[in-house]
This record gives C-alpha cells, structure tokens and sequence, in this order.
C-alpha cells in the first residue's frame, strides 16, 4: 500500500496547475496529522472514561494527575504544528500570494467580477491592458463599468459565467466583487480567493492540463448561492488565441 492510494482516500480533486501539487500535499500532511490526532484523542477519551469509571474508583481523588506524559505529548503537537505552519505554510502562503510575477506583460490577465449571481470575466483584449472601470459606468450593457474615454478600454471584452484561459501561459486573476463577498474557488487550480467589493485581490497560476471544470462560489452569498456555477476551460495555447481573437470588445465603436 503506498502513500499514493492512502492519499487518493482522502478523494482530493485532481491537479492541474504547476503549484497545485505543493498545496494538494501540504492539504494532504494536514489531513492525516488531523486524523492521527482526532482518533488518539478519541481513542484516550474512551481509554479515560473507561479507567476512571465510577465503579472502580469509589472515591475521587483530588490530587490529579502526577506524571508527565501528557505534558510530553501536547509539546509533541505543538511542535508538529508549528513545523506545519514556519516550514511548510508560511513559505507556501509566501510563494503563492506574496511572489506575484512582476513582469505581467506576456500573462494573461483577466478581472473576475462577481454579482449576485454570477461572474463576469473581463479580458484586457488584443493590447493585453486593462481598461479602466468605474462604478459609475456600470450600466446593463456594461456590466463591469469600462470607462468609455479610456484607450485601454476600447478592445477589452467580457465572458460571462464563463472562464477560459491557455495551457502553459501564467494566468493572472484580478478578484472583486460587484455587491456582495464571493469566492472564485478554481478547484483543479488549487486556488481561491474571496472576491470582495472595492478590493481587487489577485491570484495567479500556471495551468497544466486542458479541460473543463465547474467553478463554484465559495462563500455564501444569497438566495441563489448554490446556482451561481461557471464554467472554466482551459485550452491548448493556439485554440486559446484563435478563441480570443475572436471576440467582440465590450464597447461599441465609436464613430
Ligand atoms: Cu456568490
């Protein structure tokens, strides 16, 4: 029996982004940790229960325990967990959040805009710079509020519930929210991030497998919460431009 098929119990979700093996692993080591203690507590709560039962012990004793064994044993999990954390979290949490790639000129850049109850997922266009947004500029038939004088603007373009991105190239998601908190949850990424309004937080990622996958919000955001489903797809590189010369710039033309 290998580490491998112990892991697969576990029925993480597949990986399919450069760094998700580190986190898919570090969930892992946290999962069994979890378990190795869950069921040693469980295990010396019934062992307690059953030495210390009325029964045998007539008559309390007030003195408490005197040896040192479980001192020993809690500075054993202490130890573990800050291990965990100093060697294997906070480095992790470093290199994902903290180490954006500065130079973002040949990234893909995308904003996940998110409402009740959908996201809308605005593309920087041909020029690969965003256009600028403003709250005031939002309108039915712009979603995510471009600013019409901006130059940047003119080619960016949106695809609603709807997230598709190129195998191989670094994909990097503006996150933020139009109402209310959701959460871009991009599961076989191993990334998520909560969109808030009048944040935009990113998150950024290498995919490594094309496919099509559910995109879920992960936080509660209303009514229809459970409905708000989009769809990522993650395509071989020339697909991916041939898809994204083709479609239409949010603005109209202007005249
Ligand atoms: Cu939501």
């Amino acid at each position: 029996m290998t580490l491998a098929f112990l892991n697969d119990l576990l029925g993480t979700p597949d990986v399919a982004s450069e760094h998700g093996a580190q986190v898919k692993n570090m969930a892992e080591v946290v999962h069994w940790v979890m378990a190795v203690l869950g069921v040693g507590w469980g295990i010396f709560v019934f062992y307690a229960l059953w030495r210390f039962r009325a029964k045998r012990n007539p008559k309390a004793i007030y003195s408490g325990v005197t040896s040192h064994f479980s001192t020993h044993v809690e500075v054993g999990v202490i130890v573990v967990e800050v291990v965990l954390l100093l060697g294997f979290a906070f480095p992790l949490w470093a290199a994902r959040v903290e180490r954006i790639p500065v130079d973002r000129s040949k990234a893909v850049k995308v904003r996940a805009v998110a409402e009740q109850f959908r996201w809308t997922f605005h593309y920087a266009g041909p020029d690969n710079s965003m256009g600028l947004t403003k709250l005031r500029s939002i309108t039915s038939a712009n979603p995510i509020g471009l600013v019409e004088q901006d130059p940047n603007a003119t080619d960016d373009f949106v695809s609603v519930n709807e997230l598709v991105l190129p195998k191989g190239r670094t994909c990097v998601v503006q996150v933020t929210s139009k109402d209310v908190i959701h959460g871009l949850a991009l599961i076989p990424m191993w990334i998520q991030a909560d969109a808030i309004p009048g944040k935009e937080i990113p998150i950024w990622f290498v995919p490594t497998k094309t496919g099509e996958w559910d995109i879920v919000c992960a936080q509660l955001c209303g009514q229809s919460h459970a409905r708000m489903v989009s769809k990522l797809k993650v395509m071989e590189g020339k697909d991916f431009d041939k898809w994204y010369a083709g479609q239409n710039p949010l603005l109209p033309k202007k005249p």
